[in-house]
């Protein structure tokens, strides 16, 4: 495809980044046009540790203007028991993990169900960058750009019926791939769930990449969920199946440990995960702890889809 170099650029800021980043500007228009270039998501694989021209998108209602989390804190601080427990694990063994050719069942309640293939699914899809606060429960955070699409997009795509009211994420669970199938340290494979409006919030999006590039083994390629008003383990990584279902999901946390882990895991300061508080966070990256904020900060967004309900009961 032929590239235009807008004139304005000073040649000393052409980089692949950004001859990457007016390329997406140009498909995003192409996309809409032909409706069917596979290439609007063919991201650039990570060579570089992180590419010092990344520039990051305005800082908006889903954007944070905080700093971001570097690259290498990203990719080697990581929660992906799939290959194994230690935060530093996924990065040393999550090469093993074949992002492409990647299918995806959807099934359930829905017209439209089916074994997709990836690239089929993001045909048409416009990117959007996006810079999401991710919290984890153990009292981390990280800032992230992550690029993504909301999950809205896809789920209406695949047409759920009147009965459609949750949305279940299941993870890969090929031993072959992933070495720590081999430990039964949760009951395979991972499951996460939201309710329907939670799932089509736009906030709630399928990332697909970060810094620019496409999503490095250990974030959870090719696909993952990136909620960022919940607590990390909701994000789902890996993903091979969404089934849109009429009860609840059991999600695989809330299995192992039902009294710790509730289906919503909203960030939530006042609510103690009973071994230890939430109110505070550890930034990758400080030293001072950071006060937790209700919702990650997206209460303004999000705490209408809540109204009424007894967080604490429903934490
Ligand atoms: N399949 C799968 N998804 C997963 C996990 C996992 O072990 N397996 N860990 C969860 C937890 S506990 C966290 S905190 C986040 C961490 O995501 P990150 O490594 O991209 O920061 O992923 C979540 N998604
Ligand atoms: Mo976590």
């Amino acid at each position: 495809m032929l590239i235009k170099r807008p004139s304005d650029i000073p040649s000393s800021e052409i980089t692949p980044e950004s001859v990457y980043r007016n390329r997406r500007t140009f498909l995003k228009t192409a996309a809409i046009m032909t409706a069917g270039t596979a290439a609007a998501f063919a991201l650039p694989r990570f060579s570089e540790p992180q590419d010092p021209h990344y520039r990051r998108p305005p800082a908006g209602p889903f954007n944070t203007d905080e700093d971001l989390t570097s690259y290498k804190d990203i990719t080697t601080y990581n929660n992906f028991y799939e290959f194994g427990t230690d935060k530093d694990d996924p990065s040393e063994y999550a090469g093993s993990l074949k992002p492409r050719p990647w299918k995806v069942r959807v099934d359930g309640e829905v017209e439209k169900a089916g074994l997709y293939d990836l690239d089929d699914l993001l045909k048409g899809i416009s990117q959007e960058d996006r810079v999401y606060r991710l919290r984890c429960v153990e009292g981390w955070s990280m800032v992230i750009p992550w690029l993504g699409f909301p999950i809205s997009v896809l789920l209406k795509r695949f047409q759920p019926t009147s009965r459609a009211k949750y949305v279940e994420f299941t993870t890969l669970n090929d031993p072959q791939q992933m070495p720590g199938l081999s430990r039964p340290v949760l009951d395979w494979p991972y499951v996460e769930g939201l309710r329907i409006d939670e799932a089509m919030h736009p906030l709630a999006i399928f990332a697909v990449g970060l810094y620019g590039k496409q999503l490095p083994n250990q974030n959870g390629a090719p696909l993952r969920i990136v909620v960022p008003w919940k607590y990390g383990f909701k994000s789902c990584k890996s993903i091979v199946r969404i089934r849109l279902t009429e009860k609840e999901p059991l999600p695989t946390w809330v299995r192992a440990a039902p009294h710790e882990y509730g289906f919503y895991s909203n960030v939530n300061p006042d609510v103690d995960h009973p071994r230890w508080s939430q109110k505070f966070e550890r930034r990758i990256g400080e030293f001072r702890k950071r006060r937790t904020q209700l919702f990650n900060g997206y209460g303004e967004q999000v705490a209408g889809l809540y109204a009424g309900m007894d967080l604490r009961k429903h934490f």
